[in-house]
C-alpha cells in the first residue's frame, strides 16, 4: 500500500515538473541573452530562432533521435559566399554529453549568437565566418539534458544515456531512483543524529560536518542521497536510469565494462552517439573540435591513456591552442588527460584525433575556486596548487567559502539548509546540502564571463586553421622546350593541412599537389629539399601527383620539370587547408 502511495506521488510530482517546463518558457529571440540556463526545448528553439534570423549563413540538421525520441540537431555556419562547406577548415563544437553538465550547451549558443550578430560589423569575425565552417551541437545528451532540468537530481546525476539496465540484478529495471522526499526538486543528502556515526559538525560551519578522528566522538551518520527504497527489496537508491556513459562510448579505443564502467555494450551503441559520428564522418574538413564538460577549470588534450602516444609535432600544435586558451580564461589549466587527470578508453576527443585526424580539447568550465569570498590579503595567500586537488574531495576550507559566496552572493539559492524529515526506514532524520543547480553550475550571474571567454578560446582556434596560399615561384626555361616549375604552399597559422598523426597512422591520403596541361608531359617532380642547392627528392611514378601536407607556420616548395607547351593548370587539395588551382603558360 505505502509503496503505491509513494509512486502515484513521484509519479505526480514528475508530471507536475513536466507541466511546469512546459508552461514557464520565455520568449526565445536574437540576440539570446545569457543570464539563465536553456531548457532543452528553449535549446532548439534558440537555434531554430538564430537559423530564422541568419538564414543566409546557417542551416540545422537533424542529426538523429536519442534513446526516448528527442531531436539532435547541428548548427552549420557557412558563408557559401566564400566557398562550400567542405572546402573550409571545419571548427567543430559540442556540449553537455554529460546530461547534468548544462552550461556547456551555453558556450556553444554564445559561440553562435556572438558570431552571428558580430558577423559584417566586426572585422576578426566577419573573416573567422568567412573563412571555415562551424558545425555547432549544442547539446549532445538531449535526453540527459532534458531529464536534469525537469526530474529532481543533485549537480552529479543524470550523466549517462537512457538505456534502461537492471543495476542491482534484481529483474526490475530503473525501479529505485533517489526521491525528492521534500518535493523541492532537488536531490540532497541524508543525515541522522547518531552518537556512533562518522561525522561531527563543523565549528566553524554547522552546516557543514567534519569526519571525526580516531577517538573521538561522533554526531551524524551520512545516508546519502535522499530516497527511500521503492521496492521494498531493502536497498535505497540501488537502480536508477543506469549508467552509459556518452564520453566512453566512441569507437577508439574502447574497453568493455569490465575495464571501465560505463563503457555500454559495444562503441557507439548509443543513438545519438551513433548519429553524431556518422555526421562528423561525413564532413572530414574538420580539423578542430571541442567538447566542452563543467568540471574543474581545465582545458584537456589527449592521450587519454599512457599507452597512445601523440607526435611531438601535434603536441607543439596542441600547445600553442591550449597555452593560448589558457591565458583568455583565468584560473583554467591546459592539461593532458590520462597523466594530469586519469586515463579514459573510448573518449570523444580521443576518437576525432586517433579516427579522423582532428585536434581536440575538452573544456572543463565551471571552477569551485571562483565562487570567492576573500578579503584582500586572504585573496593574495596562496590558493590551492590546482583545481585537481579539488577535483575529487573537496576541502572543507573550500566548502566554508563557498558557502559564504551561496549566503552573499546568491542570496542562499545554492545550498539547502537541513531541516527535519520523518523518513520510513530511518525514521528522524535531516535533508539538506547543496542543490542540483549548484557545485558544477556557475550562479547565472557569472554565465556570461564564462561563456564569453570561452567562446573567445575556441575562436583563437578557429583563427588557427589552416591558411594556405599558393605561389607559382618559379616558370623557368632550361632548354629547347624543357621547363622547371616552382611551387610554394605557405601556410600562415598553426594548424597544419594534415595531423602528424593522421600521417604516421595512414588515417586517409595526404593533400594533391598536381600539375597538368594538354600538351605537357611531367617528366620529374617532387619535394625541393634546399632550394639554393637545387636538391628535390623526386617521385618515382606518377611525378605529375604529388602527395603532400603543409605544417603549421611553414612552407613548403615543389619541383616539377616539364616539356611541352601551352598551358599549366596546378591544383592544390586538402582536406583541411581547401582548394587551390593556379594556371601559367610556359613561355
Ligand atoms: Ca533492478
Ligand atoms: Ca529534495
Ligand atoms: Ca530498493
Ligand atoms: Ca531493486
Ligand atoms: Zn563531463
Amino acid at each position: 500500500m505505502k509503496k503505491t502511495i509513494c509512486f502515484s506521488l513521484i509519479l505526480l510530482l514528475s508530471l507536475a515538473a513536466v507541466i511546469n517546463a512546459e508552461t514557464t518558457d520565455r520568449k526565445i529571440a536574437v540576440p539570446l541573452t545569457f543570464d539563465d540556463y536553456y531548457s532543452y526545448e528553449e535549446v532548439v528553439k534558440a537555434m531554430e530562432a538564430l537559423n530564422k534570423a541568419f538564414p543566409e549563413l546557417t542551416k540545422i540538421d537533424l542529426l538523429g533521435k536519442s534513446e526516448e525520441g528527442r531531436a539532435i540537431y547541428c548548427l552549420t555556419i557557412n558563408n557559401p559566399k566564400t566557398g562550400k562547406e567542405l572546402d573550409k577548415p571545419g571548427v567543430y563544437i559540442d556540449g553537455n554529453i554529460h546530461g547534468n553538465e548544462i552550461q556547456a550547451t551555453e558556450v556553444c549558443l554564445y559561440f553562435l549568437n556572438y558570431i552571428l550578430t558580430k558577423y559584417g560589423e566586426n572585422e576578426n569575425i566577419t573573416e573567422m565566418v568567412d573563412k571555415n565552417c562551424f558545425y555547432v551541437i549544442p547539446t549532445v545528451n538531449v535526453d540527459g539534458r532534458y531529464h536534469f532540468f525537469n526530474d529532481p537530481n543533485t549537480s552529479s546525476s543524470n550523466r549517462g544515456l537512457r538505456i534502461p539496465k537492471d543495476d542491482d540484478r534484481d529483474g526490475l529495471v530503473n525501479e529505485d531512483f533517489p526521491d525528492d522526499l521534500d518535493g523541492d526538486g532537488n536531490i540532497c543528502l541524508m543525515r541522522k543524529k547518531d552518537p556512533l556515526g562518522q561525522y561531527k559538525t563543523d565549528p566553524e560551519d554547522p552546516r557543514l560536518m567534519i569526519r571525526i578522528k580516531p577517538g573521538e566522538k561522533g554526531e551524524w551518520t551520512l545516508l546519502g542521497e535522499e530516497g527511500i527504497d521503492n521496492d521494498g527489496d531493502g536497498l535505497i537508491n540501488e537502480d536508477s536510469e543506469g549508467y552509459v556513459d556518452p564520453n566512453r562510448n566512441w569507437g577508439f579505443d574502447w574497453m568493455p565494462e569490465y575495464v571501465q564502467s560505463g563503457a555500454g555494450d559495444y562503441p557507439f551503441s548509443g543513438k545519438g552517439i551513433k548519429a553524431i559520428a556518422s555526421f562528423i564522418r561525413k564532413r572530414p574538413n574538420i580539423c578542430i573540435a571541442w567538447a566542452f564538460h563543467n568540471s574543474g577549470g581545465m582545458y584537456l588534450r589527449g592521450p587519454s591513456q599512457k599507452n597512445l602516444t601523440y607526435p611531438p609535432q601535434d603536441i607543439q600544435v596542441y600547445d600553442y591552442l591550449g597555452e593560448h586558451a589558457e591565458r583568455m580564461t583565468p584560473g583554467y589549466q591546459y592539461l593532458v588527460s590520462w597523466k594530469d587527470l586519469y586515463s579514459t578508453y573510448g573518449d570523444f576527443i580521443e576518437w576525432m584525433f586517433c579516427c579522423n585526424g582532428a585536434y581536440g580539447f575538452v573544456g572543463e568550465l565551471f571552477q569551485s575556486s571562483s565562487e570567492t569570498f576573500k578579503t584582500r590579503e586572504e585573496e593574495k595567500k596562496d590558493r590551492p596548487e590546482s583545481e585537481e586537488g579539488t577535483f575529487f574531495m573537496e576541502s572543507n576550507e573550500l566548502a566554508r567559502e563557498r558557502l559564504k559566496f551561496n549566503d552573499h552572493l546568491a542570496q542562499g539559492e545554492l545550498y539547502k539548509p537541513w531541516t527535519p524529515h520523518e523518513h520510513p526506514t530511518y525514521g528522524e532524520i535531516e535533508i539538506g546540502g547543496w542543490v542540483k543547480l549548484s557545485s558544477r553550475l556557475s550562479a547565472p550571474f557569472m554565465l556570461k564571463d564564462l561563456v564569453h571567454r570561452n567562446a573567445m578560446a575556441i575562436l583563437f582556434s578557429a583563427k588557427n586553421t589552416p591558411e594556405v596560399s599558393m605561389e607559382i615561384f618559379e616558370n623557368k626555361k632550361i632548354e629547347n622546350n624543357y621547363y622547371r616549375i616552382r611551387v610554394r604552399l605557405k601556410n600562415s597559422k598553426a594548424i597544419p593541412t594534415m595531423s602528424y598523426y593522421a600521417q604516421q597512422h595512414n588515417l586517409y591520403p595526404k593533400d594533391k599537389l598536381w600539375v597538368s596541361g594538354k600538351n605537357i608531359k611531367v617528366l620529374a617532380g617532387g619535394k625541393l629539399l634546399d632550394l639554393y642547392r637545387n636538391t628535390a627528392s623526386y617521385k618515382e611514378y606518377k611525378p605529375e601527383l604529388q602527395f603532400m601536407f603543409v605544417p603549421g607556420f611553414s612552407r613548403v616548395e615543389y619541383q616539377f620539370l616539364v616539356s611541352g607547351k601551352g598551358n599549366i593548370e596546378i591544383k592544390y587539395e586538402s582536406r583541411f587547408g581547401g582548394k587551390i588551382t593556379k594556371t601559367l603558360e610556359l613561355e
